[in-house]
């Protein structure tokens, strides 16, 4: 029965972030799927209560820690805690991530080095701590959530399209080391979705919202509820042969050079 494939339960999957936007869309279809989700608040602990709240109002348990996932000591005592109170993490989702839009060359060292380190070096230190007791259970998935800036370069968001498309790469990597432990690592790119990290860009009128509409084959922005099929993919059995590949939720957009405004 293929669609038993997709199936998650009795899995455990750490959606890093995961109290808002795309990555709480994520988490939701992964729940929906029968996974037992884990979400990390990082600056405010009211954020995350606001969020364990909206998944409990959809019937969803979640359960919630404080983690600053670019500090190794706190993802790795984390990563003990939940190993000895929950379970094994079957599933990560590294989808915790920062923009800074600033053109380069005004861009302090600071706010370079921030995006870097939560974008790219968090990867590396979740993936690094969870993959452990993958290897020793020899299966695993992990999923680097990528973008458009993983391919494709836009004004003022330098870093951030630096840190993207040093993920796809570590992908690919982690992929090449991991892939002999029944691990499978992919990344998933969404194209220009409406949230809150995209909201300043989507103010009706604005240029650039008429610009996306236009340069996305699909003619519209893409809502958080239309990730979820493809994480689920990634997070479940029917993926179990897929390994180091990015898979891009973006209506077309990276397929086209684009059309004149109008055609
Ligand atoms: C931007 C947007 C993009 C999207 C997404 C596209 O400023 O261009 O925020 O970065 O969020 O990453 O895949
Ligand atoms: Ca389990």
């Amino acid at each position: 029965m293929i669609l038993q494939q997709f199936s998650l339960t009795g899995k455990l999957a750490w959606i890093t972030g995961g109290t808002h936007g795309l990555g709480m869309a994520m988490a939701k279809a992964l729940a929906q799927a029968g996974a037992t989700i884990i979400v990390n608040g990082n600056s405010s602990r009211e954020k995350l209560d606001q969020a364990i709240q909206e998944y409990q109002a959809e019937g969803l348990t979640v359960h919630g820690f404080m983690c600053d996932v670019t500090n190794q000591q706190q993802v790795r005592e984390l990563v003990a805690h939940i190993e000895k109170e929950i379970g094994f993490i079957d599933i990560l989702v590294n989808n915790a991530g920062i923009i800074k839009r600033i053109p380069l060359v005004e861009m302090d060292l600071i706010d370079w080095q921030q995006v870097i380190d939560v974008d790219l070096t968090a990867p590396f230190i979740v993936s690094q701590t969870v993959v452990k007791s993958m290897i020793e259970r020899q299966q695993g998935k992990i999923i680097n959530i990528c973008s458009m800036m993983s391919e494709l370069g836009r004004q003022n968001v330098g870093a951030y399209a630096a840190a993207k498309g040093g993920l796809k790469m570590l992908t690919r990597n982690m992929a090449t080391e991991w892939a002999r432990y029944n691990i499978q690592v992919n990344g998933l790119g969404p194209g220009y979705f409406a949230t809150s990290q995209t909201a300043p860009l989507r103010v009706a009128g604005n240029a650039f919202h008429e610009f996306i509409v236009n340069r996305t084959p699909a003619g519209k922005w893409g809502e958080p509820d239309e990730l979820g099929g493809a994480v689920v993919f990634l997070a479940s059995a029917a993926s179990n042969f897929v390994n180091g590949q990015i898979l891009y939720v973006d209506g077309g957009l990276l397929a086209t050079i684009g059309k004149p405004s109008g055609e």
